[in-house]
């Protein structure tokens, strides 16, 4: 017997629309479709370990095609996906140097942008570890019925609408948030479906967990070194020390941190001030979800949604996560 308790991502958002009787339904397609699109990313995902016996990426398979890289596959699913759908005016992705303006006569009609990283951490995918997707969403500034602008894309966090990522993990998961909230589904893989496993997402206003790349260390500024000292030592506010956990992929630590309690660090280093994570696809997703469950995010001096962006893929360093544990780092970095 099917538990009709459990909502389904389509039943979820059409629900919440019935919130807003004014809503015309733009933003809930947009969700399907991003979920349409990365059910199919997650299908080669898991098949990525018989890339031996499919064939190496690059090489022709039996069937003669071409085998693709799993993120250049995640790539144009979300476009192709977006393309297709009514929803979306245009998408920007890390994967690819321009935004890419969809101008048909339909996609002129809508009002939202889609920017996205379709596979981030690929670098773990031959050893098996979870990777993830970031999604973030912008209502255009330019007018309706009309192609979309690049402007429309290089506009800062706070305009984000909706903001989101998927964990291919042990399951895999959607998490997206609104302002009205961050809502967590999990794949049932028997129905193919979204479902609703972790409603109104809260962070933990403390945590125990710290995460960063130790290998840089002494590279970073001398406040952040010295607040993952004190992260360390037995006295830390928390009854430290605290637990330093790093996986690697942004999306597992972050996911990770934001239901249990902690931070998340990727300071700039001397020869990279900026650090290593883009803005627009990165950053900016995860300081709105992170925000909205009630932690906080900054580069080390400001709020991340606040930093005006200059071109698509700036890098900004990023500080995420518990928000007594990003005051802790701030007294370090002296910031108020
Ligand atoms: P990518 O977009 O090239 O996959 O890089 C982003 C990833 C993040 O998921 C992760 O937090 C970071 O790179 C790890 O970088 P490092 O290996 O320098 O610690
Ligand atoms: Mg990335």
């Amino acid at each position: 017997m099917l538990n009709r308790n459990i909502l389904t991502l389509d039943e979820f958002t059409i629900q919440q629309l019935r919130l807003f009787p004014h809503a015309t339904g733009e933003l809930s397609r947009l969700l399907r479709d991003i979920g349409l699109a990365v059910k199919r990313i997650n299908v080669e995902v898991n098949k990525a370990g018989l890339v031996d016996i499919l064939g190496a990426y690059g090489s022709e398979n039996i069937q003669g095609e071409q085998v693709m890289k799993l993120d250049v596959f995640a790539n144009n699913q979300l476009t192709g996906v977006l393309r297709h759908g009514i929803s979306c005016a245009g998408i920007g992705s890390e994967e690819m140097d321009d935004v890419v303006i969809f101008d048909d006569e339909v996609s002129n009609q809508s009002k939202y942008v889609v920017l996205f990283d379709p596979l981030d951490g690929s670098s773990n995918i031959d050893v098996n570890v979870s990777i993830g997707t970031i999604f973030s969403v912008y209502r255009r500034i330019s007018p309706i019925g009309t192609p979309c602008v690049r402007e429309d894309f290089i506009q800062p966090g706070t305009k984000q609408v909706a903001a989101g990522y998927v964990i291919y993990g042990s399951s895999t998961m959607l998490v997206y948030a609104t302002r009205r909230g961050v809502n967590g589904f999990t794949l049932d893989p028997s129905i193919g479906e979204f479902c609703l496993s972790h409603p109104d997402m809260k962070c933990p206003q403390q945590g125990k967990i710290y995460s960063v790349n130790h290998g840089n260390f002494f590279r970073f500024e001398e406040g952040v070194r010295q607040y993952i000292t004190a992260c360390q030592e037995k006295d830390s506010r928390n009854g430290g020390p605290y637990t330093q956990r790093y996986i690697g992929s942004m999306v597992s630590d972050i996911h990770r941190n934001l239901i249990k309690g902690g931070i998340f660090l990727y300071p700039g280093t001397d020869s990279k001030p900026g650090g290593k994570l883009r803005l627009l696809y990165e950053c900016n997703p995860f300081a709105f979800i992170i925000e909205v469950a009630g932690g906080r995010a900054t580069n080390g001096k400001q709020r991340v949604l606040d930093i005006i962006p200059a071109e698509l893929h700036q890098r900004a360093p990023f500080f995420a996560g518990s928000s007594e544990m990003m005051a802790e780092l701030h007294g370090f970095l002296g910031v108020v």
